[in-house]
């Protein structure tokens, strides 16, 4: 178990969450002398950047943007005098890809992964009353120790470069906001919800995970704030007759609120937004509350102009606003957990989400997107002496993300691998202990799935059995065949359909990437790679097949918007494979997607 609470931080009765976003100061470490130079008593210079935000697309120079190493920011607090005797904490949404914590110049704690949450304890360290000093070491070296995996190589003159083993850039830095959290001692730390829903009425099974001791009450409200039901105990059943349940595109929030009382007197509260829904999968039907649903959406980014993978919260509502305009009903948060922020909008919008750990880059090559299609780069990558201290860390970033995301409605699946080699044989014991555990910190028992690249085929892919569903990422008409050759583009995506239709496996197959890099800039008659009309054409291809397959229940294209990546040949300052830019405005291909997903029935082919 964590030794923090994953509780998303709400101000309540009993609990403070103050945002320190804003202008920090920030150093980066040029030399590598930041820790022998005490700069945990206090960093150097005068320069100030926004938090949360990725360091990198607001200078001018390369060299910083390039800059891989440790990177320091520094901020003042005053921890109020009314939060002394509670458990007091510095609460980072995520920082890119670790990083070490100093309380007025003392080391505070530290985590490794950059896309899930964790807290600081400087309950004993803080200055209550008074202004004190957060110094944070953020370093966003890759290494094949931890996920996202990649290298870090050093040029000549001695400057250290990133070397992703996976097609985004490698954006660092405080990305997600930043909090001082204040809870009482003995607090509710956790709760875990799951749904039995029948004709007519609902069963919410809840456990709530209290530190210290007090007696735990639950008051359950509609969206009315008319309370509906009440229980008493850390764990129980609630029955609701007639229940609003969370459907797709159509969601309905009731909120629960969890009490925590010693002698009568509330000690703790936290309310938690819960949406009523199952999850299942049978035979090739992937069912919420029973009824089967094909997926229509997207692989998705956390990126955008000027913060790169800071949360940004005008973008988050575009993107919301472009996905409801275009049709869509669900995304994938390729290739890392996304922000809060994000899921607490899926969960209002009725948005169903397939949670993908970042498991990626698990495919030695150093341009893997480009070699994992034509089958060149595979080197056993599960067969390295380092892939024990590998499984730890994705392990843990698997147990970060579930307990984050668990009481999310919108939370329908984990994804715990993008493109790894699942030809190796030795993947297939690394596989078997992440699906476990998957299915063990999850009361819901989601579904669980792994994105699976073309050398992931139906006769040498050794772990597609651990999969609840079958999610493929194919590029026929663009890696495979693309230009005048996609006549038999066409023909080779069918052949290989078939072999995993005489597979016969009988669980339903998502397409989690599908698309064409396409220049916004460019039309061409007759078409030409890289125009509009011809990602017009690869879509019309990509769609011909999934039509004609009955166990293919959903399309999930690559991807939602233009993004950035690592210059090199293959890409035109980043993938343009966006159907919308990063601006996002459409391409003409948005238009093509819009028709045929408002006119396809949530329940095709079922
Ligand atoms: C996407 C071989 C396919 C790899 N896949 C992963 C994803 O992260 C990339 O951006 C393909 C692409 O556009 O190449």
């Amino acid at each position: 178990m964590l030794d923090y609470s994953m509780l998303y931080p709400l101000n309540t009765p009993t609990r403070t969450a103050m945002k320190l976003d804003g202008m920090w100061k920030f150093q980066l470490d040029w030399d590598d002398v930041g820790k022998d130079e005490h700069w945990n008593d206090g960093i150097p210079g005068h320069d100030r950047i926004p938090v949360p935000a990725s360091f990198q697309d607001f200078y001018t120079e390369k060299n910083i943007r390039e800059f891989t190493g440790d990177i320091w920011y520094e901020t003042e607090v005053v921890v109020p005098g009314f939060m002394k005797g509670n458990d007091v904490f510095l609460r980072f949404g995520a920082a890119t890809h670790r990083a070490s914590v100093y309380l007025n110049g003392e080391f505070a704690g530290e985590h490794e992964g950059g896309f899930l949450p964790f807290c600081i304890d400087i309950t004993e360290k803080a200055r209550y009353g008074e202004t004190n000093k957060v110094v944070v070491c953020v370093n966003n070296e890759l290494t094949e120790t931890n996920i996202p995996c990649g290298r870090t190589i050093v040029l000549s003159d001695g400057r250290k470069m990133s070397k992703p083993y996976f097609d985004f850039y490698n954006y660092s830095g405080l990305q997600r906001s930043v909090y001082l959290l204040s809870v009482p001692k003995s607090s509710i730390f956790d709760v875990d919800t799951k749904y039995l829903v029948s004709e007519g009425s609902a069963d919410i099974e809840y456990h709530v995970t209290v530190k210290g001791k007090g007696d735990v009450t639950l008051a359950l409200s509609d969206e009315d704030g008319r309370t509906v039901a009440v229980s008493e105990g850390a764990e129980g059943v609630i029955h609701l007759d007639d229940p609003h349940l969370w459907q797709v595109r159509n969601a309905y929030l009731y909120t629960l609120k969890i009490e925590l009382s010693d002698s009568g007197k509330v000690i703790d509260s936290y309310s938690l937004e819960i949406g009523i829904r199952d999850v299942r999968i049978s035979g090739k039907d992937i069912l919420i509350n029973g009824k089967p649903v094909y997926l229509k959406g997207f692989g998705k980014h956390e990126d955008s102009d000027i913060v790169g993978r800071g949360f940004n919260i005008g973008v988050m509502k575009r993107d919301f606003e472009l996905m409801k305009w275009i049709g869509a009903n669900s995304f994938r948060t390729s290739h890392y957990p996304y922000d809060e922020e994000i899921y607490r909008m899926a969960d209002r919008e009725g948005f169903l989400i397939i949670d993908e750990v970042p498991g990626v880059g698990l495919f030695e090559s150093l341009v893997n997107f480009l070699d994992a299609g034509t089958g060149k780069g595979a080197k056993s990558f599960f067969s390295k002496p380092t892939t024990p201290i590998l499984l730890k860390a994705h392990l843990r970033a698997v147990e970060e993300m579930i307990a984050r995301d668990k009481n999310h409605p919108s939370v329908i699946a984990w994804s715990l691998l993008n493109e790894p080699e699942s030809t190796d044989e030795n993947s297939v014991p690394y596989f078997e202990k992440l699906f476990a555990a998957a299915h063990d910190l999850d009361i819901q028992h989601r579904p669980r799935t792994f994105a699976m690249e073309s050398n992931s085929s139906p006769t040498r892919c050794r772990c597609h059995h651990f999969s609840d569903f079958i999610c493929l990422n194919r590029y026929y008409g663009w890696y495979i065949l693309g230009g005048y050759e996609i006549v038999d583009a066409e023909k080779r995506f069918r052949a290989e359909m078939d072999e995993w239709k005489a597979l016969d496996l009988n669980k339903p197959f998502v397409f989690t990437e599908y698309g064409a890099d396409t220049l916004p800039s460019e039309h061409k008659l007759p078409s030409v790679m890289w125009s509009q009309e011809y990602q017009n054409e690869v879509l019309e291809l990509q769609h011909r097949v999934f039509d004609s397959y009955d166990f293919i229940r959903g399309e999930q294209v690559w991807n939602f918007a233009d993004f950035q990546t690592t210059e090199g040949l293959m890409r035109v300052n980043g993938n343009k494979k966006g159907i919308f830019t990063r601006q996002r405005q459409p391409k003409d291909v948005a238009f093509l997607l819009k028709k045929r997903w408002e006119s396809l029935p949530l329940d095709y082919k079922a």
